[in-house]
């Protein structure tokens, strides 16, 4: 049988060549074998593609058509009764500009940042996305540094809090809100009855993420156990000192008070509030002390909130 091309690399490319040519020309003529290995071809340029570049996907972002240059917009949902700010790295972002005395802008709204994640900030024109990185970021740019009394090995300790409570206790938040109290959303986030519907999707996705991050294949009760030790573990480490590491507040901090906050205000009746508002109520007494240091606007904040308007 003819293949229609010499049986050699060389041989195939030059076919490739002329079959694409053929497509792009008068498609009507493409044999069946050049059809098939046009589409073949296709479908292998888009994996390779798709591999190489799937892990750094950037989602496209609306940015400000005008900006002031140095100033930080902060890209985060808006304020609700219960809390100002309903995602706990929101939370961290926006206690760490206050406690850096570092100024921004607001941008209110739930369009995800260039990782497909909130909150995201806009810089000089530049959107940014991740916490962590936004932070290192501003640190530099502004020469800030909320660390500068720590050693080394606090410095350490610090890091894996702010590790533990993003990258553990927060996926126990996670699954208290989106899957064990999903029917208090609607309240919580002050949505009409139908976008529900809608957010009921997103319910099947945050299931899918549990278990791909591994915490959403163990029973309720060692879920409950996991995530208790990590609020335990903050509760002794704190013990009777103000901030984590001392005295003063520093990054991680922000970093803790951004996850218990959400605890705080906004899981009530849920196991995780009682944990940290009763059974570690050092717990309670550090988030007041941060929120009434660092959020005299909370008030204002959550009363304005779309419902009363
Ligand atoms: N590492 C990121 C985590 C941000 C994050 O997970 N944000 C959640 C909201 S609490 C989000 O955007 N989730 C949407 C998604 O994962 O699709 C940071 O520190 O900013």
């Amino acid at each position: 049988m003819s293949l229609g091309f010499q049986a050699s690399p060389a041989g195939l490319l030059e076919y490739l060549q002329t079959s694409v040519v053929q497509l792009l020309t008068d498609p009507t003529q493409l044999s069946p074998g050049q059809g098939v290995l046009v589409g073949a071809s296709a479908l292998l340029v888009g994996a390779v593609l798709w591999s190489c570049c799937g892990g750094q996907r950037r989602n496209k972002v609306k940015l400000r058509a005008e900006f002031t240059p140095g100033k930080v917009y902060l890209h985060a949902p808006p304020p609700v009764k219960a809390i100002p700010c309903l995602t706990p790295f929101g939370m961290k972002l926006e206690t760490y500009l206050r406690m850096a005395d570092i100024p921004f802008e607001h941008m209110y709204g739930r369009s995800m940042g260039p990782k497909g994640k909130i909150p995201w900030i806009e810089y000089n024109g530049e959107a940014m996305g991740d916490s962590g990185l936004i932070l290192e970021f501003l640190n530099r740019e502004k020469g800030v540094d909320l660390n500068q009394s720590l050693s080394a090995a606090d410095k350490a300790v610090s890091r894996a809090f702010t590790k533990m409570v993003e990258e553990n206790t927060y996926w126990g938040l996670v699954e208290d809100r989106w899957i064990e109290n999903f029917d208090k959303l609607q309240d919580l986030f002050e949505l009409p009855w139908f976008v529900m519907f809608l957010i009921r999707s997103a319910k099947g996705k945050i299931k899918k993420t549990l278990w791909a991050h591994g915490i959403g294949r163990h029973t309720k009760d060692d879920l409950r156990g996991i995530i208790e030790k990590d609020l335990r573990a903050i509760s002794n480490f704190l013990g009777t000192k103000p901030y984590l590491m001392g005295e003063e507040p520093t990054e991680v901090d922000a970093a803790v008070f951004g996850q218990l906050s959400e605890i705080v205000w906004a899981t009530s009746g849920s196991y995780l509030h009682r944990i940290v508002t009763v059974d570690c109520p050092n717990l309670l007494a550090y988030c007041n002390r941060i929120k009434d240091r660092y959020w005299s606007d909370w008030d204002q904040l959550t009363n304005k909130t779309k419902k009363d308007q």
